[in-house]
């Protein structure tokens, strides 16, 4: 009741929800295919390793599409769960342990429940045992028609790299699930094999290790690489089919690959000491935004986050949803969001960065005075906490206007 009334006001006041940008519509009718590149980090993009380009693919597709250079990944303990739970509810993911898990069975805003109602059939695709990260359960809350999960593929010693099945098998074998499927489909590929610890038989590298103290940096590279070919591969079999002119193709790193414990490595590689500055510029992922037929190279700057995909997709494909309540803006608006908030109360705007107690200036890196933070820290943590109560309460179910939910509140 009132605590929900409350979070609808700050979201009203406080979260932008401008919807006016050149893009808007332009998915209508086409089918959105998420690609969620496993521990994929945005320092790989445009560098080299031993001269080599790490992600030649991705590299190239920049050029033909929107690419956000300062995307941040928002996740916390629950990992890709959490960067999917952030991309289908433009909600913060918990303080302790995956949502997935613990309130996975929650009532939900999820996209795939919003775009069905728009006559879209939606979709996930990933190779990994259907209650990994209690996918299962909370696929159900968030509304999607099917989730091809490992039995759906033939995994065996042959294909399998690392965690399982390898993502060129895994998008090779989806394809005939995705001729298939009706159209428009909203679907989402969540690739595995460039998982920690990122070990990749040489038969299938196709780039040479880095070198330095840290195994798991070195390895990290071609496994980046077998990722990106399999991404390419994807392309080829999406154009070969057909369904690339009637698709918009989003790829986006789901969160970090290579932690902290490895900062002197990554300096090494990166060829700078790494400072808790570098520490939270190093959370940018790649985000790509690929719409055939709009080829022309546009790099946004802006400061962006993970929670920023759900209102920003919905506009794309002109859905309105006036009732929701997201704390993402649309990553195509003018206007430069208030702050791209960490989980831990960290936070990143045009003009700053903070962590550690300690205020940078953002483009140079150097510590300013924590007077210039403040007033961000406290709203970050407002807001945190109203996303908090949305959850933990499961306000949703109020917040619902379907026969279903209102089935629920009666019931209390
Ligand atoms: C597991 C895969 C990886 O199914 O999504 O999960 P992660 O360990 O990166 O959270």
């Amino acid at each position: 009741g009132s605590k929900l009334s409350e979070i609808e006001k700050y979201v009203d006041q406080n979260v932008d929800d401008t919807t006016s940008s050149d893009l808007r519509g332009i998915a209508k009718d086409k089918n959105i295919i998420y690609i969620s590149a496993e521990s994929v980090q945005n320092f790989v993009i445009n560098r080299k390793v031993n001269g080599e380009e790490i992600t030649p693919f991705l590299n190239d597709l920049i050029k033909d599409s929107y690419y956000f250079n300062n995307f941040y990944h928002q996740v916390n303990l629950g990992r890709t769960s959490d960067s999917e739970f952030l991309v289908e509810n433009s909600l913060y993911p918990l303080p302790n342990g995956s949502v997935f898990f613990t309130h996975g069975q929650n009532e939900y805003n999820g996209v795939p429940e919003i775009v069905n109602e728009h006559g879209y059939y939606s979709s996930v695709f990933h190779a990994n045992n259907k209650s990994f990260w209690n996918r299962d359960v909370a696929y159900e809350s968030l509304g999607y028609d099917q989730f091809y999960s490992q039995r759906y593929f033939n995994v065996n010693e042959e294909n399998t790299i690392g965690w399982g099945l390898s993502d060129k098998a895994f998008f090779d074998q989806s394809m005939k699930y995705l001729k298939s499927m009706p159209q428009p489909f909203y679907t989402k590929f969540i690739t595995l094999t460039n998982h920690h610890p990122y070990e990749l038989d040489e038969k299938y590298a196709s780039i040479d290790q880095f070198d330095s103290n840290s195994k798991t940096l070195n390895q990290y590279f071609p496994t980046v690489r077998y990722t990106d070919e399999a991404i390419e591969q994807f392309f080829n079999n999406l154009k070969e089919s057909g369904l690339y002119e009637d698709s918009i193709i989003i790829i986006y790193g789901d969160h970090f690959g290579i932690s902290e414990n490895h900062n002197k490595a990554m300096g090494q590689y990166l060829n700078k000491e790494i400072t808790p500055y570098d520490t939270v510029q190093l959370q940018r992922v790649p985000l790509i935004i690929h719409i055939p037929g709009h080829e022309d190279d546009r790099v946004i700057e802006k400061v962006t986050g993970q929670i920023d995909l759900k209102p920003t997709v919905l506009n794309m494909m002109g859905i309105k949803n006036e009732e929701d309540i997201m704390f993402g803006n649309d990553l195509f608006a003018d206007k430069p969001k208030r702050f791209v908030a960490f989980r831990d109360g960290d936070f990143v705007t045009e003009d700053y960065v903070y962590t550690k107690n300690t205020c940078y200036d953002r483009e140079s890196g150097e510590e300013v005075d924590g007077s210039f933070c403040e007033p961000t820290k406290d709203q970050v943590l407002k807001e945190l906490n109203y996303s908090d109560q949305l959850i933990y309460e499961d306000l949703f179910r109020f917040q619902n206007t379907d026969s279903n939910s209102a089935d629920k509140e009666n019931k209390e």
